[in-house]
């Protein structure tokens, strides 16, 4: 495997990286990741992608996959019930298209951000008429193209207070637990090569609410396929917190179930939130990196992801400031590059797990 560029190097190999472990997450990865390779990705924004020539270069120079960060919602696509706009995706696709890389779609059944004509639906003939071709038409336009489909995104709620609770929204409040069956059959149809995926959040900590939402996921999970209803994978987005405690046996009973069960596992969405850590740039970075090896190899000793994907590649484009400011009022810096487009030790930790060093 090759080395990173020694400027990237002294930072791992400094004694900051020492004190936090690093050094040993860092061996461990190149002791499983060097003789396979899985693929890694990152979410990308059509508007950054048209704008800004250096992420296009960051993203075709790291990545083999990649996945729209929002433009194949429902937002997007669906702004009325008569049009479909995929505009944006077309987009993203062209670039993935000319630059050899893969494509991921996300999401078809999700809650976040539904359009108001669409949440307004009441009846459940209706519902089931619009979601299904809905998913027809979107899958159907890049079928052989997109090669796995987030189908149904994040059904947990919130705080679930059983493992069958399912958030409140359009698809069940008018179709129930079914609308998930619903959707996976229709992705299947639209493209039986696809894999097609249950993606979740907040599945990988110590604590209740965390084993509960395992639970649930595995309850729905375990219901496919003893109905029969194709599911390939599950989805764990892995938006980590640096100050939040990864449960390893928790998430390691949970990942031998669905292996059990025949399915794989992807890491979708990962990365680092980091509120709660040391205002300095390389002490935060350690941590960051530290605790996305602590959960890759967690995962990686039951079962090998089949694709690691970043929320983003680089600290410029994120989500996480939207959501989680630091009190130190300096950036979030939660991705593999920082806002420069440097690797940081995110990067060196994933490029070692995977085998993709670019
Ligand atoms: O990162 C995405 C952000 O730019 C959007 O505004 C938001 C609403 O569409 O969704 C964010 O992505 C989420 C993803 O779709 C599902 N998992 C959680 C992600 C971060 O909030």
């Amino acid at each position: 495997m090759k080395q990173g560029p020694p400027h990237r190097r002294s930072v791992l190999k400094g004694a900051l990286g020492s004190i936090l472990g690093l050094e040993g997450a860092l061996a461990h990865s190149a002791a499983v990741a060097s003789p396979r390779k899985i693929p890694f990705g990152a979410a990308v924004r059509g508007d950054a992608l048209a704008a800004d020539a250096s992420y296009r270069a960051a993203l075709a120079e790291r990545c083999r996959l990649l996945v729209p960060e929002g433009s194949l919602k429902w937002p997007v696509l669906r702004p009325n019930r008569e049009t479909f706009d995929f505009g944006d995706a077309d987009t993203i696709a062209a670039f993935a298209r000319s630059n050899g890389l893969g494509l991921r779609g996300h999401t078809l059944a999700w809650y976040g951000g539904m359009p108001a004509w669409a949440e307004a639906i009441t009846s459940p003939v209706e519902a089931e008429w619009v979601l299904t071709s809905h998913i027809e038409a979107v899958v159907s336009r890049y079928r052989g193209f997109i090669g796995s489909w987030d189908v149904v995104n994040e059904p947990m709620p919130e705080n679930p207070v059983s493992p069958r609770d399912l958030r409140s929204f359009v698809w069940t409040k008018t179709l129930g637990a079914e609308y998930i069956p619903i959707a996976f059959k229709a992705a299947h149809a639209a493209d039986p090569a696809a894999q097609l995926v249950l993606n979740e959040y907040d599945i990988e900590f110590v604590g209740p609410r965390f084993a509960m939402r395992r639970a649930g996921i595995l309850a729905i999970a375990r219901s496919l396929v003893d109905r029969g209803i194709p599911i390939h994978a599950i989805g764990l987005q892995a938006h980590l917190f640096a100050d939040r405690e990864i449960d390893r046996d928790g998430l390691q009973a949970f990942l031998r179930e669905i292996k059990a069960l025949k399915l794989d596992v992807l890491v979708t969405e990962l990365d680092v939130i980091d509120v709660g850590l040391p205002t300095d740039a390389a002490t935060r970075d350690a941590m960051i990196a530290r605790k996305a090896a602590d959960f890759l190899h967690a995962v990686d000793e039951v079962t090998p992801p089949s694709a690691v994907l970043t929320w983003g590649i680089t600290d410029r484009y994120t989500w996480v400031p939207m959501y989680f400011t630091r009190p130190d009022g300096t950036a979030n810096r939660p991705l593999p590059l920082d806002s420069d487009l440097r690797p940081k030790p995110l990067m060196t930790v994933i490029e070692r797990f995977t085998g993709s060093a670019s």
